[in-house]
C-alpha cells in the first residue's frame, strides 16, 4: 500500500490539490513536507496531533518531514475556524508558548529516531521582513478579491475581521514559498480548516516560481463522533498532551472510554498498527463489544506514543486499583493522577471526627443525621476502608502521605481532600 493510499484507507484525506499528481510524484522520488502549528497556547491537544502522525507516516514511508512553529504567524492570529476577533498574545507569552510546543515535538517525533524530524520557526524568516518588502513582493501578488472569496474571511465579513487577521493568509503563504525554495518543500498538509491557507500559499507559489512548479497541498477531515459531539473533550474539557494539564491516568481513560461506533475511526487515525491488526479489533468490537479490547488498545497505544510505557503501566495501575476500590497501595502522586478532576477541596491538617469531616469540610453530606446514617449503613469509605464507627477521627493515618484525603460515598462519588501547609 503506498502512503497515499494508506491514507484514504485511514480515512484522513479531505481535500487534495492534485490527487495525480502528488501519487505521480510520490512514486518518482522521496519528498519534504510541512505542517505548521501556531503557539496560541502552551500545550498542544490532541486536536492537533492528527496532521503530525500523518507527518510520521510519510516518515515511516522514507519522506522528509518539516514541523514549522509559528513564533510569526502566531503572533498575528490565524482566523481559519474562528468566529470572532482574536486577542493579542505578548510577544513574551508566545516565545514561551514556542519553547513548550518544541519540547513537546521533540518528545513525540524525535525520541529514539535515527533520522529525526526537522523543527523550523517562522519567526526566523519573517522577523526581519520590512513592510515595503512585504508589499512590494508579496502583496502585490495577492488578489483582493480572490482574499476576500476564502471561507474563513468570507465568514468575518459580517462580524468584523480586522486587516492584520485578514493579512494571516499572505504571511502562511510566504513561509510555504520559503520553505519550497530553501527545502525543497512540495507539500504541505493540515486539517480541513487550512485549506484556504494551503491554496494561497499554493498561488504564490506558482506566481514566483512558474506555473510548472510542482507543490501540492492535502486537508485531512475534521473529526466528528457518532453522538455528534465535539471530538477531542472529555467531561474535564480539552485533552492536552501536558501532563501537568491532563495526566496520563485521564489521558487513557479519554480514550478508553470511546464508543464502539467510534473505537475503529481512532485506531485507523491515531495509531500505527497495521491495516491487519485493526481489522482484527474491528472484528472483536463486532463479536465481544463487553470487552472492550479495540478501546484498551487504543489507549495502550496512545498514552505510549504521547507519554511513555512507564506512564502507560501506571495509568493502568491506577485504572484497576480505582476500579476495584483497592486504592490503599496507591502511592501520593498516583492519587493526584487519578482524582485530577474528582470533586475536592482543600483543609488544614487537623484531626477531626468523621460525621463534621463529611458535613463541613467534604459538604458530601447534607447533614449530621444524614451522615450518622450513612457511616452506619456502610456507605462511606476512606482510603478505600470502609467506616462504620460515627465517632472515627480523621487523622494522618487516613491520608495519602499526609497531602491527600480520599472519601468514597457509595459506589462511586469520590471526593478529595488537600491537605494545606
Ligand atoms: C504557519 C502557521 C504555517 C503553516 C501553518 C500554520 C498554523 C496554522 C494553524 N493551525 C492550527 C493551530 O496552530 O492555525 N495556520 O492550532 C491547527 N494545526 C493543526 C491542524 C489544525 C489546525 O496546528 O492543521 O487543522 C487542527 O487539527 O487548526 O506556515
Amino acid at each position: 500500500m503506498s502512503i497515499l493510499e494508506e491514507l484514504h484507507w485511514r480515512g484522513a484525506v479531505n481535500q487534495q490539490t492534485d490527487e495525480d499528481g502528488l501519487k505521480e510524484l510520490i512514486a518518482e522520488k522521496e519528498i519534504a513536507l510541512y505542517c505548521g502549528v501556531d503557539p496560541t497556547g502552551d500545550s498542544m491537544h490532541i486536536g492537533h496531533l492528527i496532521p503530525f502522525m500523518i507527518l510520521k507516516r510519510f516518515q515511516l514511508a522514507g519522506h522528509k518531514p518539516v514541523i514549522l512553529i509559528g513564533g510569526a504567524t502566531g503572533s498575528i492570529g490565524d482566523p481559519s475556524g474562528r468566529t470572532s476577533e482574536r486577542t493579542l498574545q505578548t510577544m513574551e507569552q508566545i516565545n514561551q508558548n514556542a519553547e513548550k510546543l518544541k519540547v513537546q515535538m521533540k518528545k513525540l517525533f524525535n525520541a529514539g529516531e535515527g533520522e529525526a524530524i526537522r523543527l523550523v520557526n517562522n519567526h526566523d524568516w519573517l522577523k526581519d521582513l520590512s513592510l515595503i518588502d512585504f508589499l512590494r513582493e508579496y502583496g502585490k501578488e495577492f488578489n483582493i478579491n480572490t482574499m476576500l472569496a476564502k471561507d474563513v474571511v468570507a465568514s468575518r465579513l459580517d462580524s468584523g475581521i480586522s486587516f492584520t487577521e485578514f493579512t494571516y493568509q499572505i504571511i502562511q503563504s510566504i513561509d510555504f514559498l520559503h520553505l519550497y525554495q530553501q527545502e525543497d518543500v512540495q507539500l504541505q498538509i493540515g486539517g480541513a480548516d487550512q485549506w484556504g491557507n494551503i491554496t494561497a500559499g499554493l498561488d504564490l507559489i506558482r506566481k514566483k516560481e512558474g506555473p510548472q512548479a510542482k507543490a501540492f497541498g492535502l486537508t485531512i477531515p475534521l473529526l466528528l463522533k457518532a453522538d455528534g459531539t465535539k471530538f477531542g473533550k472529555s467531561a474535564e474539557g480539552g485533552v492536552w498532551l501536558d501532563p501537568e494539564k491532563t495526566s496520563p491516568y485521564e489521558f487513557y481513560q479519554f480514550w478508553l472510554n470511546q464508543d464502539d461506533r467510534d473505537v475503529i475511526k481512532y485506531l485507523k487515525y491515531f495509531t500505527f498498527l497495521s491495516q491487519a491488526e485493526i481489522e482484527a479489533l474491528e472484528e472483536k468490537v463486532a463479536t465481544e463489544p463487553h470487552k472492550r479490547e479495540a478501546q484498551r488498545t487504543l489507549a495502550q497505544e496512545m498514552t505510549r506514543f504521547v507519554h511513555s510505557q512507564a506512564a502507560l503501566d501506571e495509568a493502568e495501575l491506577i485504572s484497576q486499583a480505582l476500579f476495584s476500590g483497592n486504592i490503599q497501595e496507591l502511592t501520593a502522586d498516583q492519587i493526584e493522577q487519578g482524582f485530577q478532576h474528582v470533586p475536592s477541596s482543600t483543609a488544614p491538617r487537623e484531626e477531626r471526627n468523621l460525621v463534621e469531616f463529611l458535613v463541613d469540610v467534604t459538604k458530601i453530606e447534607p447533614s449530621r443525621r444524614q451522615a450518622r446514617e450513612d457511616i452506619k449503613n456502610g456507605a462511606i469509605r476512606i482510603k478505600g476502608t470502609q467506616i462504620k464507627d460515627v465517632d472515627h477521627i480523621v487523622s494522618a493515618a487516613d491520608s495519602f502521605d499526609d497531602r491527600f484525603i480520599i472519601v468514597k460515598k457509595g459506589k462511586k462519588k469520590y471526593f478529595l481532600v488537600q491537605l494545606e501547609g
